[in-house]
């Protein structure tokens, strides 16, 4: 087991955030790059969407990562025995570029109560203040949520550029170093961010959201999420597979079918 000790369940009910834990192998790290170099095979807007969203769905590799034990016995720790993937997605950097992440709560738009949901952010290259790691304000999760204006500013990297609407005390912010292979868990109810990548190579994480298997999707939409470890005897969600290969074409298109339809969706609230 790599659980957790008292002292850091105490420290995440506190602060929100916990880090750095070392959770990949050379080989798994390198296998979740190869996923990567993959996907910059696509063409632009499908790349996209394939970084951005759900892409456990497309690739075999990413759904083993999130089912690491390394990872899971922390989370575990945090939200209960029984665990969901409800989204796992890249945020990848390109070196020297404007790409930025404004301030937010995930749980603004997620629609998912209650908040016994955490987020595994895997870095798979080195994420330093210069190449823009995640930057967190401990303790705004116990908080409610804040308001958030949504810019739509194309260099934000969140779905509607949205930010919170009020200055951050930047006198708590947290730099969440982290080098590659290891991983930080934050709470979906933490603020945090991240600034343009400095650095002279990508800055590139995997971004995991675990769900407790008795969170309820509260927006009324059913909801998919992948079963990882326990058992599910809420069935609030439809249980999802996740790939049983590598950019197999039926996963490659379901993918596709789903980005393009969460686009439109989003293009009618801009307006
Ligand atoms: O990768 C980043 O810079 C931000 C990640 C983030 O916002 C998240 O994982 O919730």
């Amino acid at each position: 087991m790599n659980g957790l000790s008292e002292a850091e369940i105490r420290t995440y009910r506190d602060d929100g955030v916990l880090f750095p834990f070392p959770v990949l192998s050379d080989a798994e790290l390198a296998a979740a790059l190869a996923v990567v170099d993959r996907i910059d095979t696509f063409p632009a807007e499908q790349r996209a969407g394939l970084l951005l969203a759900r892409t456990h769905w497309v690739s075999k590799t990413l759904c083993d990562l999130c089912r690491n034990p390394r990872i899971l016995d922390r989370v575990e720790g945090l939200i209960g025995p029984n665990i969901l993937v409800w989204g796992a997605n890249f945020f990848l950097k390109e070196p020297r570029s404007p790409a930025y992440v404004g301030w937010h709560q995930d749980a603004t738009y997620w629609g998912l109560e209650p908040a016994d949901i955490v987020t595994a952010w895997v870095a798979l290259t080195p994420s330093t203040v210069e190449s823009g790691c995640m930057r967190v304000a401990p303790g705004t999760h116990r908080g409610g949520i804040v308001d958030h204006v949504e810019t739509w500013q194309p260099d934000n990297l969140l779905s509607r550029g949205q930010e919170i609407a009020v200055e951050v005390d930047q006198d708590t912010v947290v730099d969440v170093v982290l080098r590659p292979g290891e991983m930080s868990l934050h709470h979906v109810k933490i603020a945090h961010n991240s600034e343009p990548n400095r650095a002279s190579h990508r800055r590139i994480g995997f971004a995991i959201r675990y769900v407790a298997a008795h969170v309820r999707q509260g927006s009324g939409a059913r909801d998919l999420a992948m079963q990882v470890r326990g058992e599910d005897r809420w069935n609030y969600f439809e249980h999802d597979e996740g790939a049983k290969g590598e950019f197999l074409p039926e996963d490659v298109a379901r993918h596709a079918e789903a980005w393009a339809a969460g686009r439109r969706a989003l293009a009618k609230q801009a307006g």
